[in-house]
């Protein structure tokens, strides 16, 4: 049994999450740990809501709300919206909590003594028409890297560059929409990047097996032009993590906080302590302290692209520059966009599917199935209706559904609910019960790497096996002249139903808990074992025939759902 820590990037608290940003990184993560804890290792599986910054004061203040009252609303929300997707966290955190607090202002406290900290006095973007400084998303503009034209201030969605407000090209306002603009001299604190650069880049250059979408966009960064930057940490704002060292006051820098991307990933390891702090869990140092029995961890991170320059450089010079025994991350699992029906999801625009609707519609395992076996891997994917509809409607009610319904129903009716006695496995089982064995062990071998795809795509055959062979063996033809072989054909598919409720589990939860539930047992032990995996339900083992699994989705609702979400959310 291995100990694994896996984190999902920590969504804004600005609003219900789309399908798109789930598949990025919420929901493979629960994929995998879902496998990993069903393998039997010991998982401690960790996501929060990212609080601080400009995101969160402008959608309060969109919601007319004060931002803590709007972020502990959204915190429910998420949670709530958590839940019913299935997302097995650990524990759900807030990246403003106090552990989260004072853990940032211990890390600035600690990379100030390393002298790895400076305080800058320089001219940031001043507004006069709003009164006040535009750091991050309080300004965009077009982008210098790609010529995007709303790029924000601390980034540009569209190429990945950590930017800063006065790069951009003909900026203005978010809030005002005013152009009229001036620099203004202000004091900040900036990580010297640049000091470890030497160091990160071997770090990098050291991880084997690593997705290249990771590496390439970390050494893109990493050796793009100036190369590692220095990085200003605080931001004249008033919600955020006051800046401070440690519990100490920081002269000059009264007023400020933090900036959002200093303390987000700092909130992996607050989580533990909220985690440990909620009852929840004994020891949070054994997962994030080397010195403290975290030597023998897999560490493994999932995030979106665009989060990728911050998980492989600024987070790690964050640990690295602090000299501290912490956890760093072993392995980054990072994901491509998923389009909407020919464009982009998107939150600002509220374009697209969001949580809370998808679950209006179709329940979470439909969702859970067909988000994760077109995980945008290798590029970026698209949601179209059409597809879904077609996907969704052949694997999990042509495929995984009916061979549940046909063989409960089947043996309901000539055996009864119970597993038929008599007969023995001939040489076509034992042909598919080969042909399972190997594609269970691929299919671990998919999980093990994290494909996703794959993954879904082996489950998906490891279904179709026992489809084709219930296909072939005919059990109701059988049945007629040989009773017998008809017995022990119905009682394999029996037990093929317990193991698909086994191996589909990490991505259809509530079905692999309807599926054990129907056959009556709690087994829901790994099948290292294929073969007496295969001989678990005895005869005379009882059973019952579930409710239809997956109502197949029709073209009427096809094209009303399509119509409903052409638009933009109200
Ligand atoms: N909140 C961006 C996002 O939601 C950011 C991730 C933080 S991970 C420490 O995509
Ligand atoms: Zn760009």
């Amino acid at each position: 049994m291995a100990r694994h820590l896996i984190t999902s990037a920590i969504p804004y608290i600005n609003g219900i999450k789309h399908l798109g940003n789930l598949v990025g990184s919420q929901l493979p993560a629960d994929l995998y740990a879902r496998y990993l804890r069903g393998r039997g290792h010991e998982v401690l599986f960790l996501c929060a809501t990212d609080e601080h910054g400009t995101p969160a004061e402008l959608a309060a203040a969109k919601a007319g709300k004060p931002v803590a009252d709007y972020c502990a609303e959204m915190w429910q929300v998420q949670d709530d919206l958590g839940k019913r997707f299935g997302l097995s966290f650990d524990h759900f955190g807030r990246s403003s909590s106090d552990q989260n607090k004072r853990l940032t202002q211990h890390f600035a406290k600690v990379l100030d003594e390393a002298g790895l900290i400076r305080e800058v006095s320089e001219k940031q973007m001043y507004s006069k028409a709003d009164g006040r400084f535009l750091p991050d998303r309080y300004i965009e503009g077009t982008c210098p890297n790609c010529g995007f034209d709303s790029a924000r201030g601390d980034q540009c969605d569209n190429c990945t560059k950590q930017l800063d407000p006065v790069d951009l090209i003909d900026p203005h306002s978010t809030i005002s929409g005013s152009t009229d603009l001036e620099m203004r001299e202000t004091k900040h604190l900036y990580l010297r990047q640049s000091a470890m650069k030497d160091q990160i880049a071997e770090w990098i250059d050291t991880r084997e097996g690593w997705p290249v979408l990771t590496t390439s966009i970390a050494r893109k960064w990493l050796n793009d032009g100036d190369g590692l930057q220095d990085r200003g940490i605080t931001r004249d704002l008033d919600w955020g993590v006051p800046v401070q060292k440690g519990d100490a006051p920081w002269p000059g820098m009264e007023g400020k906080v933090f900036y959002v991307w200093f303390d987000a990933p700092i909130e992996y390891i607050a989580c533990a302590q909220e985690w440990v702090d909620a009852g929840k869990g004994g020891d949070w140092e054994r997962w994030w302290r080397t010195d403290k029995g975290a030597g023998d961890v897999t560490y493994t991170q999932f995030m979106g692209k665009d989060n990728v320059p911050f998980h492989t450089l600024s987070f790690p010079a964050t640990i690295l520059g602090s000299g501290e025994p912490w956890k760093l991350v072993d392995y980054i699992k990072s994901f491509n966009y998923l389009n909407y029906d020919g464009g982009q999801f998107s939150t600002s625009r509220g374009r697209g599917v969001f949580m809370d609707q998808a679950l209006e519609i179709l329940p979470s395992d439909v969702w859970r199935w067909w988000l994760l076996s077109h995980a945008p891997e290798t590029s970026d994917a698209e949601f179209t209706w059409e597809a879904f509809q077609q996907d969704v409607n052949k694997d999990l009610a042509d495929v995984l559904g009916n061979l549940v319904s046909r063989v409960t129903k089947f043996c309901r009716s000539k055996f009864g609910e119970e597993v038929p006695s008599g007969g023995a496995y001939g040489p076509e089982e034992q042909a598919l019960i080969d042909r399972i064995t190997t594609r269970v062990r691929t299919y671990e071998a998919r999980m093990d790497g994290i494909e996703v795809r794959k993954a879904a795509a082996e489950l998906r055959a490891i279904w179709v096996e026992g489809n084709e062979y219930l296909q072939h063996a005919a059990p109701w033809s059988t049945f007629k002249e040989d009773p017998e072989t008809a017995a022990a054909q119905v009682r394999l598919a029996l037990n093929l139903i317990r193991l698909y409720a086994v191996l589909s589990a990490p991505f259809l939860p509530d079905t692999s808990a309807r599926l054990l539930a129907a056959m009556n047992t709690q087994d829901a032990a790994w099948p290292d074992d294929v073969p007496g995996a295969l001989q678990a339900l005895l005869a005379g083992h009882a059973f019952t025939v579930p409710d239809n699994l997956f109502a197949k989705i029709t073209d009427d609702e096809r094209a009303d759902w399509a119509a409903r979400f052409a638009g933009t959310r109200g």
